[in-house]
């Protein structure tokens, strides 16, 4: 910080603001920012941003900062939400981030190197359908069948591939209350243990696609901060074989 005796405290504020737009232009320009969503992403990554060398100075499930310094004055971590991690490396606001495999396919990776499966955060994306409830007759007797889902480009595909036809309702959240509650004959939803599936009386009838988690990388920032983001790149994807 540049303090300077006999300022008046405006001039001072004016000094300390300039200082902080230099160095928010020179971490652009030279520093690294990781995207990564709070909850299971953070956690299940962090083990692979050690391995890196990478140590973040907050944890955002207690922190409120949206902004998290690490250990390297040169990195640091941008709390986002899961689905818009895409979003952030995309526009170079991040230069890496960590993002679901349902979320690059549901909204697509464009834009987006992926060179990495991280496989962490895994799960399976499923259909579901309430216990007693004869999925297979119902698709037998040619019926339209009203899904509720979060995943809306997943499940159109899905469907469209078997040839069931299905009345789709975007959720953003809770999939498994909308048969339950008599919206959806069934859910297309993630599952890992099977325990939320369980405790509301679901079962999963298909399997669409396996999730996990991959490493996302800016195109731009993979060719101009290349010396900076190979080595923590490789170390990550150590840290993944092991
Ligand atoms: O929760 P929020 O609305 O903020 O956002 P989000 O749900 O997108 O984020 P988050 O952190 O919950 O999930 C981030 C990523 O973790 C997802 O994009 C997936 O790639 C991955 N992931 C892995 C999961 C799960 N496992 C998972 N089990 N995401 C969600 N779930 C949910 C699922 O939707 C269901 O409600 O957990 C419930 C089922 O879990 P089990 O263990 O009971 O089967
Ligand atoms: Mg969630």
């Amino acid at each position: 910080m540049i303090a300077l005796d006999g300022l008046s405290p405006r001039h001072q504020a004016l000094i300390n603001g300039i200082e902080s737009f230099l160095l928010l232009g020179k971490h652009v320009v030279d520093g690294i920012t990781i995207a990564l969503s709070k909850g299971r992403i953070f956690e299940e990554t962090l083990p692979l941003l050690t391995a890196a060398g990478i140590e973040p100075r907050e944890n955002p499930e207690t922190s409120r900062k949206l902004i998290i310094p690490t250990n390297r004055d040169d990195v640091r971590v941008v709390i986002v939400r899961a689905t818009d991690a895409p979003t952030y490396v995309q526009y170079g606001a991040a230069d890496v981030g960590v993002a679901g495999k349902d979320v690059l396919i549901e909204n697509g990776g464009d834009g987006l190197y992926q060179p990495l499966d991280l496989k962490i955060a895994q799960c399976r994306m499923m259909v579901a359908v309430p216990a007693g409830f004869d999925y297979g007759h119902a698709v037998r007797q040619g019926a339209r069948l009203r899904v509720a889902t979060k995943y809306i480009n997943i499940a159109r595909e899905h469907f469209a591939a078997k040839g069931v036809h299905v009345d789709l309702i975007k959720l953003y959240g809770s999939m498994e209350l909308a048969p339950l509650a008599g919206l959806a004959d069934a859910i297309v939803d993630l599952v890992s243990t099977g325990g939320t599936l369980k405790a509301n009386r679901l079962v999963a009838i298909e399997h669409i696609v396996d999730i996990s988690a991959r490493l996302i990388v800016n195109q731009a920032a993979l060719k101009l901060k290349r010396e900076k983001l190979a080595p923590i790149m490789d170390a990550i994807a150590r840290a993944v074989g092991r």
